[in-house]
């Protein structure tokens, strides 16, 4: 099945029926005053070729830096004999192991050119939170788990789901995407665990009960086209062309109690680690859920 297309998407609509009702949304006229000749292989060289960035595997491990223009040079317009790209260029603002904000300076660059999402709240968001008023402009903000993705053709990221019962939002500025999508009910039929099932070579016996299921969703993604990955679904993506997209993580207030689970329940979870670090001026850093739900609390007041 397809992903349902939308336009003309009210915030409300988007809260309540997809937030709230956990059901993803393609918006087909969400980048349509954004400038999106600024997000191509040739612009973006050169302006940041000589840039480093990060490039990781299939999930979501770091394998090397980079200067973009080598990237590009290296995994685009790759011809039959190269094969496939395998390296995956995901440039974040914030990388777990160091402490300072690795993509912030060309989303400064790149601000004029988009802007937040005209179905997207931004006034009644919990996270991002962090970064005073522009923090939940997502062109503005500094928060982590914002990332320019640049990706050859053939590069892919494997099945997951985001972090800490998040919603991700996609935007694709240049090339394709080939998505398969499952419920967050089927977590007992893609994890084993902490690992995820790969879905284009299945391990039957560390996940046995995956012949069994189907994606619920498998679609392309197109240039100006924005998906909305909600809490706790599992996505499998991968570039049928050379890519170029934006994403970021983001939790709505009303499901902050699915937010506090999370914590309770998963407290020595990595990616909690970055949450913390974001609010380091507010928590301490090993903050557990008693910290961090009394600053959102607070954060709330007058939503
Ligand atoms: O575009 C991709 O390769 C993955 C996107 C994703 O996982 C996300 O936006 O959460
Ligand atoms: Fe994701």
């Amino acid at each position: 099945m397809q992903v349902t297309r939308v336009e003309n998407l009210s915030k409300e609509k988007f809260i309540e029926e997809h937030l709230l009702g956990n059901k993803p949304v393609i918006v087909t006229d969400g980048m349509k005053s954004w400038d999106r000749d600024k997000f191509t292989p040739e612009y973006l060289k050169s302006q940041f070729g000589d840039t480093f960035v990060q490039v990781y595997d299939d999930l979501f491990n770091l394998q090397n830096v980079d200067t973009l223009s080598t990237y590009i040079d290296k995994n685009f317009n790759r011809t039959e004999e190269e094969g496939r790209a395998l390296e995956y260029m995901r440039w974040y603002t914030k990388l777990k192991d160091v402490d300072f904000y690795w993509s912030d300076d060309v989303f400064d660059a790149l601000k004029p050119f988009w802007s937040h999402p005209y179905f997207a709240p931004m006034d009644s968001l919990a996270i991002p939170c962090s970064m005073g008023e522009a923090g939940k402009d997502i062109t503005k903000s500094r928060f982590p788990y914002k990332g320019l993705f640049i990706s050859g053709k053939g590069s892919r990221t494997r099945l997951h789901r985001d972090p800490f019962g998040s919603n991700a939002i996609l935007c694709q500025f240049y090339g394709e995407k080939k998505m398969y999508l499952y419920h967050p009910d089927k977590v007992d039929s893609v994890m084993n665990g902490d690992e995820f099932v790969d879905v284009m070579n299945v391990d039957h016996n560390k996940f046995p009960d995956f012949s069994n299921i189907e994606a619920d969703y498998e679609d392309t993604l197109k240039p100006g086209e924005i998906i909305l990955f909600p809490s706790g679904w599992f996505h499998d993506v991968t570039c049928i062309s050379d890519s170029i997209s934006i994403t970021w993580n983001f939790v709505h207030s009303m499901e902050l109690p699915k937010l506090y689970n999370f914590i309770e329940n998963n407290p020595e979870d990595g990616q909690l680690e970055i949450l913390r670090f974001f609010l380091k001026d507010k928590v301490s850093a090993d903050a557990g859920i008693n910290e961090i739900k009394p600053f959102f609390e607070s954060k709330l007041v007058g939503v």
